[in-house]
């Protein structure tokens, strides 16, 4: 397999993640999104969505980091990614989005250029925006898990699930950019089980040959 990745990228941190849980040994290419490499023509035909992560599994390029969990768990079932129970796997599916879809989106590269480079927010107005969205993400997953009794180390049951993948891809960017977790007991809780797993710290950003 192939991953084109990030170091920063939460959302090619997903990805890491999933293959180092599912032992899938994959090659990396690096793409540094400060520097544009996202846009040059050969990405660009390849993600036309020009962002990371895209992975290539037996020639098919897979794109989108939560499509890309879904298709490793059902291409590779063991470990489970998912609960089996309907309801579980719905409620594991909704945790994730919070971070997935309306939670990361508002605070990636592209959108944080915009507040500076076309709306001109200051330092100081661009880290409370990103601030802003993280920490209501943050609020929601850990009301929702205060109302889950199978929630404890991990989201749901005993081993980590997609919910708890994206809980960590919301937690590093809230670290990174100095939101207050004191409030977040249960998140923490789950965010320190799953970086004492090799399968989690091993994908952390800083872990990575392009860090910086
Ligand atoms: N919803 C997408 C988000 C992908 C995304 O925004 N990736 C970021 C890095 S985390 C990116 O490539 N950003 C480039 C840019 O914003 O220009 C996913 O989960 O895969």
């Amino acid at each position: 397999m192939k991953l084109y990745t990030y170091y920063r990228s939460q959302a090619s941190f997903r990805v890491r993640i999933a293959l180092n849980l599912k032992g899938i040994a994959r090659e990396d290419s690096y793409l540094h999104l400060e520097k544009g490499d996202q846009f040059v023509a050969e990405y660009r035909a390849l993600n036309p969505q020009m962002l990371v992560p895209t992975l290539i599994d037996d020639g098919v390029e897979l794109f989108q980091s939560l499509a890309i969990l879904e298709y490793l768990n059902e291409r590779y079932p063991q470990p489970p990614l998912l609960p089996a129970e309907p309801e579980a796997r719905a409620w594991v599916r909704g945790l994730a989005l919070i971070n997935v879809a309306d939670s990361h989106p508002l605070i990636v590269p592209r959108v944080r250029h915009y507040l500076t480079d076309v709306l001109k927010l200051s330092d100081a107005q661009r880290l409370a925006w990103i601030q802003h969205w993280l920490g209501l993400g943050l609020e929601a997953i850990e009301a929702q898990l205060a109302r889950h009794p199978e929630s404890g180390d991990f989201c749901h049951g005993e081993r980590p699930s997609i919910a708890d993948i994206c809980l960590v891809t919301q937690v590093t960017p809230a670290k990174t950019f100095d939101c207050p977790l004191d409030a977040y007991p249960r998140i923490m809780r789950i965010y320190d089980t799953c970086m004492a797993i090799p399968a989690f710290s091993d994908a952390h950003p800083t872990r990575q040959p392009d860090a910086e």
